[in-house]
């Protein structure tokens, strides 16, 4: 199925300070290094690379009453919320190069605004490990990457659920998880709490990818705008070493190849983050090699020349 996609705007944001491990701040290189941008326009899409965002550097320190870094957490997720909003307000499709996964916050309420204006239904595809969705009460580490999908529904800090201003950018119901394979103790009775949507890994071994996307992509139509955050540590670490946090058990290349051409398939495609890439710890790039390769499929190149 072919697509005119709307131009696109690459926004880097290099950042570690809601992880654990640095070297997730850069990522937005190694995406670049791994060609994207080149990737997109082979794709026959118009890209503009923004350059990157400059926040406050990581202080690396200790978690202070339950948050690691809240102060420059709130400070990169302001800068990522204006940026993404402004580029689909300029009718763009904002993607964000990460940095680790806190920065799915101000991503998301930037797109949750932009939707609130123009009458459009959000749904969000969390591809991921992790649930993220930790509290200063349940967190094992205070590291805010943990908890961003909670912050969005409005459990969390007030400087965090009202990044947006007047209230959680989100209800849990708009989320659709894919991959999980490892939630905390208490944050698994919170993402039950709120009846999250998850399509965890023994949902898929039972049930198949396949069926998995077409029940996580269900009911969208012309007016929904689909964002998907896209955490590199979704993948297998066989085949993505390059995270801070792998979690063994995750898709394989195939299976993760069809996650991205069954959502460009959906046709609803409008921002997307790509989040936890740590060049530190990869091996030649691989990983930043592999996630170009995925975009690329979320693109529309399918393997298969269906178009
Ligand atoms: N659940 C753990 C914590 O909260 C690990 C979270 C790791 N998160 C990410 N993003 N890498 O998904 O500390
Ligand atoms: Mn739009
Ligand atoms: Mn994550
Ligand atoms: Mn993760």
């Amino acid at each position: 199925m072919s697509r005119v996609y709307p131009p696109v705007s690459l926004i880097g944001a290099p950042t570690d300070v809601g992880a654990g491990d640095r070297g997730a701040r850069l990522g937005p290189e190694a995406l670049r290094i791994a060609g994207l941008g080149e990737a997109l326009v082979a794709r026959g899409v118009d890209v503009l690379d923004r350059g990157n965002l400059d926040g406050p550097r990581n202080p690396w320190q200790p978690p202070h009453e339950g948050y690691r870094h809240i102060n420059e957490v709130v400070a990169w997720n302001r800068l990522v919320m204006d940026a993404v909003y402004a580029e689909l307000k300029g009718g763009r499709m904002p993607i964000l190069l990460g940095g680790d996964h806190c920065l799915g916050l101000g991503s998301i309420t930037g797109v949750a605004r932009h939707c609130r204006e123009n009458g459009r239904k959000l749904r969000v595809l969390w591809l991921d490990a992790h649930a993220d969705f930790n509290t200063s009460q349940v967190t094992p580490s205070g590291n805010i990457h943990g908890m961003p999908v909670a912050c969005l529904c409005g459990i969390g800090p007030r400087e965090l659920t009202h990044l947006g201003g007047d209230g959680p950018a989100i209800t849990p119901d708009v989320v659709r998880q894919i991959g999980i394979r490892s939630v905390d103790q208490g944050e698994k009775r919170l993402v039950k709490e709120h009846g999250l949507e998850v399509y965890d890994m023994r949902y898929i071994d039972e049930v198949g990818m396949k069926r998995t996307m077409e029940a996580a992509l269900a009911d969208m139509d012309e007016d929904t705008h689909l964002h998907v955050s896209f955490d590199v540590d979704f993948l297998d670490p066989s085949i993505a070493p390059g995270v801070g946090t792998t979690v063994p058990g995750g898709p394989n290349y195939r299976e993760a190849q069809l996650v991205m051409e069954m959502i460009a398939d959906s046709g609803r495609l409008a921002s997307l983050d790509i989040v936890e890439l740590n060049p530190v710890i990869d091996t030649r790039n691989v990983t930043g090699e592999l996630s170009v390769d995925l975009v690329e499929s979320l693109f529309g190149k399918s393997t298969l020349m269906r178009d």
